[in-house]
């Protein structure tokens, strides 16, 4: 009988499916693995990526069922966003219709690929159940304080008539049009995301070791604290009169550097850049630079040539009383501290480039030995009273000086900013607010969730669907009764993608009553292991442990973070390059699941690299693991199928020991691999050389528990072989947790090296079962020679490793 992967697969999946066998238990008395990998959007099939994310969470998954855990593995969609708008104007097809379609599709291949996914907790985000529940947190976080209005500048494309988030902007222009992106003001809903930073700062701790570092370090500068000191400027007297403000705040992290500044650089939408605007104080040229640099994203500005204009006015040095001139920069971010910096050009890089663009003065205050603005420790100069204090000691000095005039005081930036989540467009949940002229900004009231969006639309991809809709908007005010205007945003699509974990762990009988069932959740949460891409390593993982933060403290859910581990895999490559349409190396997972089959594939990707490293495709190696699928398969059918028997140790030879060593060995390493180190590679290897070690061996009874071992421990990687052929063989109900025998790993005799003084002699095999004295005994005889004419003075042994012995 030949291996024929599509028959056994599906075979397997229906009885899969039929026994409802990947559905967690009820009983909350179980010890509990919750295992997850990113939901993925519906964007019409699945690729390598998918494959690889849920292969490595489908294998813990498996492995902690075998091992006595309840295990809740979910699966669902992150179905709102902007493709399927896309879509609709290429397609003509309806936003709803085309995602709802590819959902299907999808479902079926992640299924057809053998995934222990449960089967009653399949959710989309764009379901109106889970809409009706998102609205719902709104609501509450908006109560909360958690939400609020505010107007604030985005990315708006005039053609498009909708704002960017800072990734649709590609070198100033409309991702989509091509057309030039402005800055505007505009009204939207903001998520208090800033309430949390310290909290969410802190926890990072809490993480180490089970978060990648680089996600951790990420998280961290994200979050951006900075201890520093703010001061005020005064203007001197004619500048106040040109500038209408008397005096404006500064923020440095380098108190120590303070006798340096030469000038200050103020944000393009400062008041006081402001005021000289509207006043026309400022001509033409540099009128039309500060709309230039305005004009750029928070993005641009950190990367754009370093540009400024001398604004003709001047502020007074808070200690020496000096005339600095104040230039308005588009380095200085307007949101960041005060807008304002006092530069430093000898110390600070950005400063110094600026200052020798302008010829602007440049003021050494620190001791260095090599370039002044490279310099980070050092003592100070040319700073009156503060002269020969290391710089460091001198930060804090200056800070107390300022605190005790009263000219300043110690402060905590975060560089986090609120997250703000209005988006203009049809495809995605309705922000459940309504203005009411009489009553203002007035939430939806809860029993009248979901707010859905209305079928009836035609997408253009110019301006807000919603907006445009003749009818949708109107409505009742919940609070007066009177006419009024349901909001028309929708939220961003990462909202929704920050609760589906709690949702997933909430139990499905309640789903269409309860967001998120309490007892069910707070057995299930925290995810045990979260596993995808790099890519999220920011944005999708603090907005969910904000979260997580927040529902807890609206009384949702409990603890304080999301996800207890994660794993970030590696991206899938071919020729060295990310797997894309438009370089033309996609790889189908269908193709290869229908010439090679779901095992097959699964193999290779866990195979041919560690999880967290990067994985070239290879089609040399897929074949590989279809050839080894097919030797295991013709390995067993020659094994006689019956009853385990009971092997006695002592009746075996040195190369079947040897053998059943290896098979052992490889069980010891599967507990490390799927609890630990998820080097699955190795594990495969070690599964391998076992079956490798049997090639000599004549003993069938032997051989078939080592086919029962080591199907055991692929099961979790390549499930439907192994169900096949423990059914053909052992006639067995599941796989369960198999122990391990400790006489097998006793060695019938050891290597050791022998030393004299320290230096290595020679080598000695002696049997294990000899006493110290017998073992020394032997090692003495060996390296006789080096110790001829000497007395041993010392005789030091180290079990199953080395002799030393000490001579004069
Ligand atoms: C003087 C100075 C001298 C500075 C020096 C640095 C080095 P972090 O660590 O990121 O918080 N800064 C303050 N507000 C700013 C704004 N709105 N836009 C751009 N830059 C701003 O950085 C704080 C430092 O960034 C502050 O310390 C300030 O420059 C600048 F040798 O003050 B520093
Ligand atoms: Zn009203």
């Amino acid at each position: 009988m030949a291996y024929e992967a599509s028959v056994i697969e599906q075979k397997w999946q229906k009885i899969w499916q039929e026994s409802e066998a990947f559905e967690p238990k009820e009983d909350f008395t179980l010890p509990k693995k919750y295992i997850l990998s990113m939901f993925p959007y519906p964007s019409g099939r699945i690729h390598m990526g998918h494959v690889r994310n849920y292969a490595i969470g489908d294998a813990l998954a498996r492995y902690y069922r075998k091992m006595g855990f309840n295990v809740l593995h979910p699966i669902g969609f992150d179905s709102f966003g902007m493709p399927a708008e896309n879509a609709a104007i290429k397609h003509k097809i309806h936003p709803k219709t085309w995602t709802y379609e590819n959902i299907a599709y999808m479902k079926k291949e992640l299924f057809s690929l053998g995934f222990s996914f449960s089967k009653k907790r399949i959710l989309a985000t764009s379901d109106p159940i889970y809409t009706k529940f998102e609205q719902e947190f709104f609501i509450k976080m908006y109560e909360r304080g958690l939400i609020y209005t505010k107007e604030a500048r985005v990315n708006w494309c005039e053609n498009d008539q909708t704002v960017l988030a800072n990734e649709q902007v590609e070198d100033g222009k409309c991702w989509r049009c091509g057309h030039e992106v402005v800055q505007k003001v505009m009204p939207g809903y903001y998520v208090k995301i800033t309430a949390y930073a310290e909290e969410l700062l802190k926890e990072l701790e809490s993480l180490k070791g089970k978060w990648p570092t680089q996600v951790l370090t990420m998280q961290e500068n994200w979050i951006g604290r900075s201890e520093g000191l703010e001061f005020t400027f005064w203007l001197d007297e004619e500048s106040f009169k040109r500038a209408d403000e008397a005096s404006f705040e500064v923020f440095t992290t380098r108190a120590d550097t303070i006798y340096g500044v030469s000038y200050v650089a103020l944000a393009p939408e400062h008041k006081i850049v402001q005021n000289l605007l509207h006043k026309k104080f400022l001509d033409k040229k540099t009128m039309s630079q500060i709309q230039k640099m305005q004009n750029q994203s928070p993005k641009e500005r950190q990367s754009a040539e370093k540009e400024g204009c001398f604004l003709g006015i001047y502020a007074l040095h808070p200690l020496t009383k000096e005339k600095i001139p104040v230039w308005v920069a588009n380095f200085v971010l307007a949101d960041y501290g005060s807008g304002a910096v006092m530069a430093v050009p000898a110390h600070d890089e950005r400063d110094f480039d600026f200052a020798k663009k302008y010829n602007l003065n440049i003021k050494q205050v620190i001791e260095a030995t090599i370039l002044p603005h490279t310099q980070k420790e050092g003592k100070l100069l040319e700073s009156a009273e503060f002269n020969g204090l290391d710089c460091n000691e001198a930060r804090n000095k200056i800070v107390e000086f300022f605190e005790k005039e009263k000219l300043g005081k110690r402060i905590i930036n975060y560089k986090i900013r609120d997250w703000g989540v209005s988006r203009q467009r049809y495809w995605g949940a309705p922000v459940p607010m309504v203005r009411c002229e009489k009553c203002g900004i007035v939430p939806q009231k809860l029993e009248n969730l979901p707010v859905l969006l209305p079928d009836d639309v035609e997408i253009t991809g110019e301006g807000n669907p919603l907006d445009k809709h003749p009818t949708w908007k109107e409505c009742e005010c919940p609070k007066c009764g009177g006419k009024a205007q349901k909001e028309s945003d929708t939220l961003d699509t990462f909202f929704e993608s920050s609760w589906y974990y709690a949702r997933f762990a909430s139990d499905e009988k309640t789903w269409e009553d309860i967001s998120i069932e309490k007892k069910s959740a707070k057995y299930w949460l925290g995810v045990d292991e979260y596993i995808g891409g790099i890519e999220h390593a920011i944005l999708h993982l603090l907005y969910a442990r904000f979260f997580q933060k927040a529902l807890r403290d609206l009384g949702y859910v409990e603890g304080d973070e999301p996800f207890s581990r994660l794993l970030t895999q590696g991206m899938v490559l071919k020729d060295g390059a990310k797997m894309s349409k438009s370089k033309g190396n996609v790889v189908n997972p269908d193709d290869i699941i229908k010439k090679y089959g779901a095992d097959t594939a699964r193999l290779f990707i866990l195979f041919a690299a560690p999880p967290a490293k990067e994985l070239e495709w290879n089609d040399d190696a897929l074949e590989g693991a279809y050839r080894f699928i097919m030797r295991l398969y013709d390995r067993a059918l020659k094994l006689e199928s019956g009853t385990l028997e009971e092997i006695s140790q002592e009746t075996l030879n040195k190369e079947e020991k040897y053998a059943r060593l290896k098979v052992y060995e490889a069980l010891k390493k599967s507990q490390e691999v799927y609890t630990k180190s998820f080097a699955f590679n190795t594990l495969i290897a070690a599964c391998m050389e076992a079956l490798n070690a049997f090639g000599v061996c004549k003993n069938k009874a032997l051989e078939r528990e080592a086919f029962y071992i080591i199907l055991n421990i692929l099961e979790p990687i390549i499930p439907h072989i192994c169900f096949e052929l423990s059914e053909k063989l052992f006639h067995f109900e599941n796989f369960k947790k198999l122990e391990l025998k400790p006489e097998v790993f006793v060695k019938d005799s050891l290597n050791l090296g022998v030393s004299v003084n320290g230096k290595k002699r020679a080598e000695i095999e002696v049997n294990a079962s000899l006493s110290q004295d017998e073992i020394i005994w032997l090692a003495k005889e060996k390296v006789a020679k080096w110790l001829e004419g000497k007395s041993v003075i010392k005789e030091i042994y180290v079990p199953n490793s080395l002799v030393n012995l000490v001579v004069k």
